[in-house]
């Protein structure tokens, strides 16, 4: 792909520009106290919530999945961030706890799905893109056919789309849920399963779909460094491997990281290591150049 040579020559220098610009924020954060205490911004962010929406105040970042053995970039993580007028930008773990409370996930999800779309649609260079739904969104009945429709308006191959199946919350009505990741599958959709390791995703959920790729969240890299060797990782690859199942390992950040999924059997990996989550309007110029 050429975005690699591209992509290769850069990136240390927009994965840094990333991390300042959060850092910056931070920083801005710190120096300027907010003089609301945290629950004053969950309350406000719920109030304009709506507001935020309608004007489009989530821009995307979109963080490149990569092949160890090659570095080709296989994909993109789709990371919205709310642009608040006041605040700066706002992180999904900050505003999508107030979603979920509003029970706004399936507006929400749908939103950042067009959005995706568009810019897919619009930037070829990628191969594909992934995008986080809830599982609440994922019970809701009809949602295949909706996706469906949404990804046929910007004459997008389905095969290009990742329903990427988030934790935070279990899904709503089990038998919806599958028929609706039965037909998302029929419909040519790949699944992820995301978190795998963490929260309330278990190895059940192995059992409620096909899935196509299972990302390994980043505790199970943590733990497999600190105590067991990698033993856990290694079983959770192969276990994967033999429901013929692959693996993304995400959140590597050093080359001891980066080593130990290469000795675990892991092929594909996501983390600052390679790219942090990248500006979708800078990925543009990126893939164009
Ligand atoms: O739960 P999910 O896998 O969708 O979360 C991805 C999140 O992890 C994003 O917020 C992204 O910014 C963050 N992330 C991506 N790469 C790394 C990494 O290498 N280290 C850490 N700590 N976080 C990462
Ligand atoms: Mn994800």
């Amino acid at each position: 792909m050429k975005i690699k040579t591209v992509l290769s020559l850069s990136a240390a220098a927009v994965g840094v520009a990333a991390l300042l610009g959060y850092r910056e924020a931070k920083r801005k954060r710190q120096a300027e106290p907010d003089p609301q205490p945290e629950q004053t911004l969950d309350s406000e962010l719920e109030a304009r919530m709506q507001e935020f929406m309608d004007h489009d105040r989530f821009p995307l970042f979109i963080q490149p999945v990569v092949e160890l053995a090659t570095g080709k970039v296989m994909g993109g993580e789709v990371l919205p961030r709310l642009d608040h007028p006041q605040h700066g930008l706002i992180y999904p773990d900050v505003f999508l706890k107030v979603v979920n409370r509003m029970n706004f996930q399936e507006d929400f999800d749908l939103y950042v799905f067009r959005k995706s779309c568009a810019w897919l649609s619009e930037n070829r260079g990628m191969k594909s893109v992934s995008v986080n739904f809830s599982r609440k969104t994922l019970s809701r009945p009809r949602i295949a056919g909706l996706l469906a429709g949404i990804a046929d308006e910007y004459d997008l191959e389905h095969a290009d789309l990742v329903i990427e199946i988030t934790e935070w919350e279990k899904e709503d009505h089990i038998e919806v849920y599958r028929e609706n990741l039965r037909q998302l599958r029929e419909l040519g959709f790949k699944i992820f399963l995301d978190d795998f390791g963490s929260g309330v995703t278990s190895i059940a959920d192995l059992n409620q779909c096909d899935m196509d790729i299972v990302k390994i969240d980043r505790s199970v890299l943590l733990a497999a460094e600190s105590a067991d060797g990698g033993v856990i990782l290694q079983t959770l690859i192969g276990m994967a491997a033999q429901l013929g199942v692959d693996v993304v390992c995400e959140g590597i950040e050093t080359e001891q990281q980066e080593e130990l999924v290469r000795s675990c059997g892991g092929h594909y990996v996501q983390g600052y290591r390679y790219y942090a989550p990248i500006s979708a309007e800078e990925l543009a110029e990126m893939l164009a150049e």
